[in-house]
This record gives structure tokens, sequence and C-alpha cells, in this order.
């Protein structure tokens, strides 16, 4: 009996101390998985700033000090949240760049590397409007605005056009909008472009033109109201724009005709 009390106890002692001497077991012997996070590869960025991101996870953990972050192989400050590396670069020069992140496990494996290439455009986009200018007098109350517009290295993406003061509506790559059933008054119309990247020109573009004001007695039918073609979703929303002006300058025409000789004074 005592022999196998003291043999148990030996083997006992003998994995204890195995187990304090060995080296950790591996949870496996793969570097980290790692995935691009920002900017995808071959998408434009504005050069005013420029963030790169990327997503590492090892079931070893990440060995933080092995991480790296590079533009064009030079170096980025760098930041670890959630799993994922942050750089943050600015003045980059237009064109293409390389992005270049890099990240071992707590068990040296690795590193796991991942080069992509994405684009800077730091040159705002161009746009003139072309009609109307001066400020032309609508007698219908129709125009169809029209404008030119540039940009390099990306390109045009969009335009926004607005109407006096109502919000901008994004038109897509067209370079007319038409209007219909303007009410009386000046009008002032905005094009504002947007390229690729995201810029847009400094300052919105600005016409006007203006719709008089009928002769007295025919103050409901004046201008034609009718568009040629079915109106978009955003003519909609300038026509409704529209329409609340039309509403406030009837009552300016009404509390005008109550003023004259025989009609009723409007109060203070
Ligand atoms: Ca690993
Ligand atoms: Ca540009």
């Amino acid at each position: 009996m005592r022999g196998g009390f003291f043999l148990g106890a030996s083997l006992l002692v003998f994995v204890l101390v195995a187990s304090m001497t060995a080296p950790p077991a591996r949870a496996d012997s793969n570097p980290p998985v790692a995935a691009i996070v920002y900017p995808l590869p071959g998408t434009w960025e504005r050069a005013s700033y420029v963030n790169i991101a990327a997503r590492f996870s090892d079931p070893d953990g990440i060995d933080l000090s092995s991480l790296s972050m590079k533009i064009d192989n030079m170096s980025l400050v760098m930041s670890w949240t959630n799993f994922e590396a942050w750089g943050h670069a600015e003045g980059l020069a237009e064109g293409a760049h390389t992005a270049e992140v890099k990240v071992s496990d707590n068990l040296g494996n690795g590193p796991t590397v991942l080069t992509w290439s994405f684009l800077v455009d730091g040159t705002l986009p161009v746009v003139d409007i072309t009609y109307p200018t001066g400020d032309p007098v609508l007698e219908d109350g129709s125009i169809t605005l029209a404008w030119t517009g540039s940009d390099v290295p990306s390109g045009i993406d969009r335009y926004e056009v607005s109407l006096d003061d109502g919000p901008p509506v994004d038109v897509g790559a067209v370079t007319t909008c038409s209007f219909h059933a303007l009410p009386p008054g000046v009008h002032y119309f905005e094009v504002t472009a947007y390229d690729v990247a995201g810029n847009s020109n400094s300052a919105p573009r600005r016409a006007v033109a203006t719709v008089p004001t009928p002769p007295m007695g025919n103050t409901t039918n004046y201008y034609t109201g009718v568009a040629a073609d079915p109106f978009p979703a955003w003519a909609i929303v300038l026509i409704m724009v529209n329409a609340v002006e039309a509403a406030a300058i009837a009552w300016v025409v009404l509390r005008q005709r109550r003023r004259t000789p025989g009609g009723e004074k409007p109060g203070p």
C-alpha cells in the first residue's frame, strides 16, 4: 500500500513540474488574419487628409510592438482600437499612393502584410452657369438652366441644383435642369459640382432670372404651369417650394388690390 501511495505522489509531482516548465501551448502556427478597412483599393481620397485602417485577429493575440503602417514607405503615427489599426496622413500629393500595414501575433507568427493602392484628388471641380446670364425676363415662367463643369484628376461625380431658398437637389451628371411654372418675382439658381473624391467647388455658382408680374385681372393663369416631360422626383421638390412662394405672392397681390379706391383698407 505504501509503495502505491509513493508512486502516485511521485507521478503527481512530475506532472506538476512538467506543466510548470513546458513552453506555452500554441493555439495555431498561423499569422494574424487581416482585412483592409479604409480606403478600399483603387478608390479616391481628398488630399487634405487620409486615414488608412486595417483589421487584424489572431487567437494567439496581436503583438502591437510589431505593428507598422506606411504610405509610400513613410511610417505613420498609429492607433489601435477594437482590433483595428488606424494611421493618419495629411498633405499627400495628387495621384496614386501605396499603403502597407503589417503585424505579427504574440507567438511570432507572421508578419501578415497588407499592401494596396489608392488615389488622391486635391483639385476642386470647376462649374460655370451658361444660362441664364444677366437677368432675363421669363415671360412664361419657364427656363432651362444650363452649365458646364470639369474636374481633374478624378472627374465630375454629380451636380446639385437649388432654386431660391430651396434645398440642394442631386441631379446626377447632367448639365441642364428645366423649371416650369415659376411664380412672378426674382429667382436665384445655384449649381454645385462634386468630384469623385468628394471635393466641391468652393462657392456655388449663382444665376438670376425674373418672371414678370401678371397684368391685373389675370392673376390666376398667367404662366403655363405645364412641364413637357413627367416630373422627376427632384423637380417635385422644387415645385413644392414654388407653391409656397406662389401662396405668399398671391397674398401680396390680394393685399395690393384691397388698397385700391373703394376697397377695404388693410389693417395695420
Ligand atoms: Ca497565430
Ligand atoms: Ca478634383
